[in-house]
């Protein structure tokens, strides 16, 4: 494993040499996300720091229990006058979909996926870590720092979002961290509650409509399933609302590709990515300017259904193809 304690004690003395920390995240914010957010902020709060923290979307409803979750501002540009602006867990700049961010003096970059382009001044990049959230919970304990019960909080609920409450990314070291912030007080059955076991009642009825386009191709190898913009605004459902639901098409039997195409807009598609055993899906989702982990990527497409669910398809043939 790389040692990052070099890069973490640095991005922390330039941190603590400045005064207004901004920290974004990514667009429609997930966990991961919010939780690093949180947990940074908790870091620097202990340290009497001004932290403005912003994301382009709102905190997904089932994050809003978090201590302090009404601090995250939604914004569409970064504002002026920050020392630093901390990108959690964007790939790149744009990631974040904030303008402005130019005109901050110091870029910090601090992520764990494996495609992240190096943007900042600062970068801490450490694909494997199964999320950020231990990322900052690896510098808090490595450099001693003094931090408040909901940092311990902020980690796990970070942890258990990346790895759908330890189903993926499970290596020896997930469950170190997760016995050791379970043995710092946190309680992780109430947290799992919290975060996967308070969906809104709109959540399954558009589960409903979602299952109900789920269709097989290559001999059940791929499966594809669709949320079209007009079956969120029938249950009056947003994006967030669909998290999780690519695994359903994963979870049958003899697939090994899953792809979720969701209709923001009419006719912008976010397509979600879901692969079983040594499948790479990155080099895909990043030839269609998207980007992710190996099993886990996501990417954009215009057009209609048909289109973008055809080239999908096309896509994941190639893929399984070997080509
Ligand atoms: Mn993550």
């Amino acid at each position: 494993m790389t040692d990052h304690a070099d890069t973490m004690a640095w991005i922390w003395q330039r941190l603590t040499e400045s005064d207004r920390i901004g920290i974004c995240s990514h667009a429609y914010p997930d966990g991961d996300a919010i939780g690093s957010q949180l947990a940074l902020a908790e870091l620097l709060w202990a340290q009497g720091k001004e932290v403005i923290l912003m994301n382009r979307h709102n905190v997904p409803e089932n994050l809003r229990f978090l201590k302090n979750w009404e601090a995250v501002q939604v914004v569409e540009s970064v504002p002026a006058g920050l020392d630093v602006l901390v990108f959690i867990e964007c790939t790149e700049p744009r990631r974040a979909d904030l303008t402005g961010w130019e005109q901050c003096p110091l870029w910090v970059n601090i992520d764990h996926h494996v495609c992240n382009t190096r943007y900042a001044h600062l970068n801490w990049v450490a694909p494997e870590a199964p999320c950020v959230g231990t990322m900052l919970y690896e510098l808090q304990q490595r450099l001693g720092l003094p931090a408040p019960p909901a940092f311990y909080e902020d980690i796990y609920v970070a942890l258990i979002s990346d790895t759908a409450n330890f189903q993926y990314n499970l290596k020896p070291n997930t469950f170190r961290w997760a016995y050791e912030l379970v043995q710092q007080g946190v309680s992780a059955e109430e947290l799992a509650r919290r975060v996967f076991g308070q969906y809104p009642e709109r959540r399954w009825r558009l589960l409903r409509m979602a299952l109900d386009t789920l269709q097989l191709s290559m001999d059940g190898r791929i499966a594809l399933m669709t949320v079209t913009h007009s079956m969120l605004q029938a249950v009056d459902a947003r994006y967030e609302d669909t998290e999780g639901f690519v695994d359903y098409a994963l979870k049958t039997q003899g697939v090994q590709v899953a792809a979720l195409l969701k209709e923001i807009e009419p006719s912008h598609f976010r397509v979600s990515l879901r692969a079983n055993g040594r499948i790479d899906l990155l080099p895909l989702a990043q030839r269609f300017g998207g980007g992710g982990h190996a099993r886990a990527a996501a990417l954009v497409l215009q057009g209609p259904w048909e289109e973008v669910q055809a080239r999908v398809l096309a896509a994941l043939e190639g893929l399984l193809k070997g080509e």
